[in-house]
């Protein structure tokens, strides 16, 4: 299924309206407001190949209805998101799940969809059919150099697929670990990752970055071997300057402080980027925006700061990707909200009047640091992400012109009800 222009306009028409009513009033308070506009436009935030079918948990999986079966399908359910918001415009391919078997005709589909090659990530925490070592205790990590040396083959072979993709980064994440005490020398542990990854770093292409993600528990419970952002930080300083440490919002203990986590990687020079999801108790992979929308906004406001402060480009400095699981909802409804709530807040953190806040902190005014942070994170900006998506050509509510145009419905007509796409 593709979206016609005609359908778009058709829909902005019908509510351009009142639209406008609504942009003039909150547009009226914001000083730089085409400045805002023009960086909302530019913000892209990409989709991950394995998010668009449903997932499931460890008890069981229900598959939804007209779900992508290949990387084509998957990359025409991307183009449709980024047709409707205009704000979606890359996709992050996970290895072996989606390996593109003629490159160049893929590349040439995404480029007819607006779509570009973000990250690829590598994938050692299962092991594939015809493998020949198991990742049962590890991979990088792991006590034989047989079954490491196999793992750092297969970061090799996601360079390869993503150089023939024009991707310029690649995310490792490890589920490396142990699950209970004694199992694992850290030391050693920690030694081989180490020395696997240098080996995947000296492959990267000389414009190319690498995402060292790190996560606090799941699938090991006793010990992560990338377990935290100063793990992260200690391997990509040892790599070297293409190596940054990757923040995936669901992947830290209860009640951890990710802002300031932010503040400081940044300062470093050592963010890399992104994987944006909401979670209430940990990985839960949940609606982006969902649950703590408020600590998305004080996320986005470090990340302006810092990147301000560094003379950063706020839409291409950094990989901004979605890492989420949908089990209940539909997954193309759910990535088109995640997307919509990373807008808001970034809106949200642009609205911030960073030198009264800097003034506020000076003076240790701290009723009024919090008043001028809630006062943008209170303000309605909905119809700036609106407007930045009607000058894109984009829909001004993209989730009712996916429904108004039963866009599930039509794909499940193309490709059928018992569908399942690759992932997790
Ligand atoms: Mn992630």
């Amino acid at each position: 299924m593709q979206l016609e222009k005609y359908q778009v306009d058709e829909h902005n028409q019908s509510l351009l309206a009142e639209h406008k009513r609504r942009f003039e009033f909150t547009a009226h308070g914001v000083a730089n407001i085409e400045d805002v506009l023009q960086k909302l436009t530019a913000f892209q935030i990409a989709i991950p190949s394995w998010a668009l079918g449903t997932g499931g948990t460890r008890f069981g999986r229900f598959a939804g209805a007209g779900e992508p079966r290949s990387l084509e399908e998957k990359i025409e359910d991307i183009g449709l998101l980024h047709a409707l918001n205009k704000s979606s415009g890359a996709i992050s391919l996970h290895i072996p799940w989606d390996i593109p078997k003629n490159a160049d005709a893929i590349k040439i589909l995404a480029a007819q969809h607006g779509i570009r090659f973000d990250a690829v990530n590598s994938n050692t925490f299962q092991d594939q059919k015809d493998q020949k070592h198991s990742y049962k205790f590890g991979s990088l990590q792991h006590v034989n150099k047989a079954v490491r040396d196999q793992a750092i083959e297969h970061n090799l072979e996601v360079i390869h697929y993503g150089k023939a993709l024009g991707s310029d980064s690649i995310t490792v994440w490890l589920s490396d670990g142990s699950c209970f005490p004694g199992q694992l020398n850290f030391r050693k542990a920690f030694q081989h990752t180490l020395d696997g990854l240098q080996q995947v770093y000296a492959a990267l292409p000389d414009n190319w970055k690498m995402f060292v993600e790190y996560k606090a528990f799941e699938p090991n419970f006793y010990s992560m071997t990338v377990g935290d952002w100063g793990q992260s930080l200690l391997y990509a300083s040892k790599l070297g300057p293409k190596a940054y440490t990757l923040v995936d919002l669901g992947h830290h203990l209860p009640n951890a402080n990710i802002e300031q986590i932010v503040s400081l990687l940044l300062m470093e020079k050592k963010l890399g980027g992104f994987h944006f999801n909401d979670s209430k108790y940990g990985d839960d992979d949940l609606t982006v925006g969902s649950i703590r929308p408020y600590q998305l906004f004080l996320i986005f406001n470090e990340l302006i700061e810092g990147m301000d402060a560094r003379g950063m480009n706020h839409a291409t400095d950094l990989g901004w990707m979605i890492d989420a699981s949908h089990n209940v909802k539909d997954p193309l409804e759910d990535l088109l909200q995640s997307v919509e709530a990373i807008k808001l807040a970034y809106a949200q953190a642009l609205l911030v009047n960073r030198r009264e806040l800097e003034q506020a902190q000076q003076e240790n005014d701290v009723t009024r640091a919090q008043e001028i942070l809630q006062a943008a994170y209170r303000t309605d900006v909905r119809p700036l992400v609106a407007e930045a998506r009607l000058r894109a050509g984009a829909a001004l509510q993209p989730l009712t012109l996916f429904r108004k145009l039963k866009v599930r419905t039509e794909l499940v007509k193309e490709r059928g009800a018992k569908t399942v796409a690759t992932g997790l």
